[in-house]
């Protein structure tokens, strides 16, 4: 059995961290590939940051800071002073020390011309964390966000990347768009459509759908491959009760006009059957009310708690997934 998952940096690694632990009892010899976002990465003081493949593995790998949902626990900040000393780095960003450990090895390999699939699977040597990641590209692709109007010494009209309208402004500057620089040249990674296409089931967890899914699904042959597959591909909903339970996922759906709701992002994905992505979609109890309309348009869903409170819950939530893909 084989399970492909689609996930951006926290919501879909906590929720992938459910799925091992679930499928560790029903399904031992189950291996799961996760499917890695890279349109949050960046250069930062030389070094190459990619926050979604390392949440995911150090989430996976144990060593997440889990009040945080991302970087290290026990971390200390003194090289990033000594950089915001000289007047360099980003003072809105912090690179840990621990954390800067795999900002220098992953940097380091890829200056020595391993890809970023390579580097990836060398930095999981360490971790372990028990699933297959794989970038979605090893092309460097960058979400930038188009601003509506003036800030600081950005003018309307501007692209920033994205990390600096999510960390500095909080996602509370207006943007008219995204734009994932570098998708027109980049290529799924090695292993990446197969992975969909030789799945035995397809999750898109409850990333942002917007600049976590919404990102691997503009990899060119990413769609194609999860319309084409024979797997189920079912989806978790990350918007419960009309609102992102962290983050501001509202932000970004409301820019691509798309309603922050569990039935608007399904819609959004669409059925399969009518040439979106979805079999099925998992939305929270609260959410109910929403089932009839996402039957009516060909997803099979179910609502059943959607809160990842704790490994139990998460693991529940997984099991739901699961259930619900296989029934019909
Ligand atoms: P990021 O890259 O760190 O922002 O992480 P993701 O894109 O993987 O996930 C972010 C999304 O996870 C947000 O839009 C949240 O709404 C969602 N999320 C976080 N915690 C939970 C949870 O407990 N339950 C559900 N259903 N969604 C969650
Ligand atoms: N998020 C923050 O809100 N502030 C930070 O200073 C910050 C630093 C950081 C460093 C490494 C890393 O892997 C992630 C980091 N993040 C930080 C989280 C990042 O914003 C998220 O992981 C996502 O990229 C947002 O979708
Ligand atoms: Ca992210």
């Amino acid at each position: 059995k084989h399970v492909t998952v689609l996930a951006g940096g926290v919501g879909g690694a906590r929720f992938t961290r459910g799925l091992l632990a679930h499928l560790a009892v029903v399904a031992p010899k189950a291996t799961v590939t996760v499917i890695v976002n890279t349109g949050d990465d960046m250069w930062l003081d030389g070094l190459r940051i990619c926050p979604d493949l390392d949440t995911v593995m150090y989430t996976l790998g144990g060593g997440i800071n889990e009040e945080q949902g991302w970087g290290r626990p026990n971390e200390t900040r003194r090289a990033s002073a000594e950089i915001a000393a000289y007047g360099r780095d980003w003072s809105w960003f912090t690179l840990g020390d621990l954390d800067l450990a795999t900002h220098i090895v992953r940097t380091d390999l890829l200056r020595s011309g391993s890809t970023l699939s390579e580097v990836t699977e060398f930095l999981c040597r360490r971790w372990q964390p028990g699933a297959r990641l794989l970038p979605m590209s090893d092309q460097p692709v960058e979400t930038h966000v188009c601003l509506a109007e003036n800030i600081d010494n950005h003018a309307a009209g501007d692209y920033i990347h994205f990390e600096e309208w999510w960390v500095r402004y909080r996602a509370r500057v207006a943007v008219t768009g995204f734009l994932q620089r570098g998708l027109a040249a980049a290529v799924a990674a090695p292993g990446v459509l197969a992975a969909i296409t030789n799945a035995d089931l397809v999750v898109l967890p409850p990333s942002n759908p917007v600049v976590s899914v919404g990102t691997i699904l503009a990899v060119p042959g990413v769609r194609d491959a999860l319309r084409g597959t024979a797997a189920r591909v079912v989806g978790v909903s990350p918007i419960i009760g009309g609102a992102a339970v962290r983050g501001m996922a509202d932000a970004c759906l409301s820019t691509i006009g798309v309603a922050t709701s569990a039935v608007g992002v399904g819609l959004h994905y669409g059925s399969r059957r009518s040439g979106g992505v979805l079999d099925a979609w998992l939305i929270d109890e609260t959410d109910a009310a929403a089932l009839p309309a996402l039957a009516a348009a060909g997803i099979r869903s179910a609502a059943v708690p959607l809160w990842m409170t704790d490994l139990p819950t998460t693991t529940a939530m997984a099991a739901a997934a699961l259930r619900l893909a296989v029934e019909g």
